[in-house]
């Protein structure tokens, strides 16, 4: 028989911006090829070194394809291969029992972005566990504090369309590292640039992305809002200010010029480590080169400040009248602007619960979580999809020590057998996106994406969808809210959307005007309708109602003695072949990077007697991580006082079973349910 070839067009659910289109060439029921759809407006026809593999990870030898249930200790990974009735009636039974003794707030859901498909990362979840009574996760690996910090500015978190950047001719990259993490936004930068665009970076770490930029500023580490500060001074000072935007449109520049007013150029340049000549030159061209676009992703919201970092960057951009232009203003997330065709809020089911108010708890501190034996009820009964906690939520030895005690029964839905799910009691075998059906709403540009399922599901897989459908019967429940088919789930949410052209295209803009310019004219979602360059709202919930750069923001690694740890801990994202901790499991993404390592300053390796190459200890008192140390004579990452250990690597691929987040900080952020990861303070010693 001749094998038939068709195309099927997909969208990529990872956790990333770039929300890029495919398409999948499938013979026979196989998935055969996977590029990039060269129609789709963003991506143009590129994936990236991690998808560009996809399907390596789709037919990996190593999915997980049947439900398992556990033999050995927690953490061993020994598990036996069991049928789905038999996983549905053990987590139905031990769940049913953990309500009865404790009620149902002793069942904890962690759910995280794995897949940022509409209804594959929340939709019947959020229903099964509304009906259990179960405790309501809250607060966010990613996203939630930068979300909020430039809300309180602007009134609400819309910027502007990142696709503009292509008309700046001043474009500052802060605290993003787009080469590596946003990497379809570059040839727009370059379309930027070819018309003359100057490209600044500001970032502690020498980027990849700070390599390709005109100009590079290197602050240390949480102290932007000082350099922010005195850039708005220099453009007060100097007279480079749009006095009728400021006027008609904002609320507070008086009460900020006082503010700012202490901040020189000197004194910001001592806070920051960079040099006056440096801050006087980035509020210049700020001042004088139009259009001029910010460009930041979530990089400095994973500070105690991090609210205080994005409340104060969406400042810069009013003092200049940078929203006036296309191609000018301030782009983070543009996710929120999403509702204008997409109504998730139809997953919401309230009244599945009996009424009652259901308990928070922080997904960011679910170490703490588990081992408080003071909460009422403590957990007992844990639910992870979408993530992998014990690698990418801070102070991971903590949450180890919860996900060993006895008492707790863990049921994890995966792909793959990560860190987190070897301490799993059931682990239920999840589909990948090619086996599913789906739309993905992105957030680094303005299209939605459709998502076909491409082949059927391997093994005994299943969408998430379905697990939550599954769980719902064998736990007895009736209701139909908890039964939902994904195509009703997916045509309930989307409105004024076509869904025929969708499914044709692979992809639609949302309906938005084609210049996007949120706020040329003002028409800010505050009370009075102007962007609170003071917000009266915040002393009432603990912070400054002014941008203000408090002496110490940098050096806080919720540790109190900086003489034991004195080096402050940049974990970002680093690998190209690395999705989060997605990718390095698997052997050509993982061999590909080389070995878990921190990178040091020669300064400070040579105080501490470390060369390049020699085995250090990196600790603090949360934990410690055995890595080679990479110390370059010149052109390294990392400046005096920091040591780089990068994000991203697994427990199975480290000398011992540890990972960067062994060390980090899991205090929130000032605002909004972020968390302190980046202000972590570490010794580093040699073995
Ligand atoms: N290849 C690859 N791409 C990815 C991911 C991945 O794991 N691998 N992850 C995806 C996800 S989930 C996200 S949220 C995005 C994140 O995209 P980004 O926000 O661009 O990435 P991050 O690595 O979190 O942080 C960006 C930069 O912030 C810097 N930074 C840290 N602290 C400060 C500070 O105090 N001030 C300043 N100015 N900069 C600071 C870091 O050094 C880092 O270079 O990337 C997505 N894309
Ligand atoms: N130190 C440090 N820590 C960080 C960061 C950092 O920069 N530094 N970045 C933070 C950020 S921005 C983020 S977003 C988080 C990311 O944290 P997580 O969301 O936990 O990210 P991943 O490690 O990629 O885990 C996603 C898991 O979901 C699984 N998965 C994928 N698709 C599906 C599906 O359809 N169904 C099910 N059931 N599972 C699926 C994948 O196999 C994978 O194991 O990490 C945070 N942690
Ligand atoms: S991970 Fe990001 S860059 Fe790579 S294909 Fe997916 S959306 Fe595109
Ligand atoms: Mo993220």
């Amino acid at each position: 028989m001749a094998s038939e070839t068709h195309i099927v067009l997909g969208t990529c659910h990872h956790d990333c911006p770039d929300s890029c289109g495919w398409e999948v060439s499938v013979e026979n029921g196989v998935a055969v090829k996977l590029r990039g759809n060269s129609e789709h407006p963003f991506s143009q026809g590129e994936l990236c070194p991690k998808v560009n593999r996809f399907l390596e990870r789709v037919y990996s030898p190593e999915r997980i394809l049947y439900p398992l249930a556990r033999t050995g200790p927690k953490g061993s990974g020994e598990f036996r291969q069991i049928t789905w009735d038999e996983a549905l009636g053990i987590v139905a039974e031990r769940v049913h029992s953990v309500i009865n003794d404790f009620g149902g707030e002793a069942v904890m859901p962690w759910g995280s972005a794995g897949t940022q498909g509409l209804i594959q990362m929340n939709s019947l979840d959020r229903r099964f566990f509304t009906k259990i009574g179960s405790s309501r996760q809250v607060d966010s690996l990613c996203g939630a504090t930068a979300k909020v910090g430039a809300s309180l500015t602007l009134g609400s978190p819309l910027s502007s369309d990142p696709m503009d950047i292509e008309f700046s001719q001043l474009i500052l990259l802060w605290g993003t590292n787009t080469r590596l993490a946003n990497r379809h936004l570059w040839p727009f930068i370059e379309k930027a640039r070819s018309r003359g665009a100057k490209v600044v970076v500001i970032d502690p770490l020498r980027t990849m992305t700070a390599e390709s930029a005109d100009v590079f500023v290197q602050p240390l580490p949480g102290t932007d809002v000082a350099l922010m500060l005195a850039m708005m001074h220099i453009l007060i000072r100097d007279n480079l200010v749009d006095h009728d935007y400021l006027e008609k449109y904002t609320d507070g520049f008086d009460e900020l010029s006082v503010q700012v007013a202490q901040w020189t150029p000197l004194r910001a340049a001592q806070v920051c480590g960079i040099s006056v000549d440096d801050i006087e030159s980035l509020a210049h061209d700020y001042g004088t080169i139009r259009p001029s676009f910010i460009r930041t992703l979530i990089g400095a919201e994973h500070r105690q400040h991090g609210a205080m970092f994005f409340r104060t960057l969406s400042c810069l951009p009013m003092l200049v009248g940078a929203w006036r232009e296309k191609g000018g203003g301030f782009a983070r997330s543009v996710g929120s602007y999403a509702a204008v065709n997409v109504d998730d809020s139809v997953f919401t089911v309230d009244s599945l619960s009996a009424g009652q108010e259901r308990r928070p708890l922080s997904m960011n501190e679910i170490g703490q979580v588990l081992n408080d034996e003071n909460l009422d009820p403590t957990v007992k009964a844990l639910f992870v999809y979408n993530g992998n906690p014990l690698v990418t939520a801070p102070n991971a030895e903590l949450i180890r020590r919860g996900l060993e005690r006895e008492d707790l029964f863990t049921v994890v839905s995966e792909q793959f057998m990560t860190d987190t799910a070897r301490y799993a009691d059931v682990i239920f075998p999840a589909c990948t996106q090619i086996e599913q059906v789906d739309v993905v709403p992105a957030w680094g540009h303005l299209y939605l994406g459709w998502n076909e399922k491409a082949i059927e599901p391997l093994g005994e897989s299943v969408p998430n969808t379905e697990l939550w459908r599954r769980l719902a019967l064998a736990m007895g429940f009736l209701e139909p809210e908890l039964f939902e088919d994904d195509e009703s789930l997916i045509a309930s949410a989307l409105h004024d959307v076509d869904l025929d052209q969708l499914r044709t295209t692979g992809f639609v803009r949302l309906s938005l005007p084609e210049d996007l310019l949120p706020y040329a004219q003002g028409g800010f979602a505050t009370a009075t309708g102007k962007a609170a360059l003071i917000n009266h709202s915040l002393p009432a919930v603990g912070m400054p109602a002014l941008p203000t750069y408090e002496v110490g923001d940098e050096m806080r690694g919720g540790i109190n003695s900086q003489d034991m740890y004195p080096l402050s801990l940049m974990s970002p994202k680093t690998h190209v072949r690395f999705l989060n901790s997605s990718y390095s499991h698997l052997a050509h993404h993982c061999d590909a990077e080389g070995e878990m390592y921190c990178e040091l300053d020669l300064s400070d390796a040579t105080s501490r007697g470390i060369q390049d190459g020699d085995q250090v200890r990196v600790f603090n008192e949360r934990g410690s991580l055995d890595v080679v140390a990479q110390v370059k004579s010149s052109g390294g990452r990392v400046r005096s006082g920091l040591v780089l250990v990068p994000f991203g690597w697994v427990g199975a691929r480290t000398k011992d079973m540890k990972t960067v987040n062994a060390l980090t900080n899991d205090q929130a952020a000032d605002f909004g349910g972020g968390v302190a990861f980046y202000d972590t303070m570490v010794q580093v010693e040699k073995i």
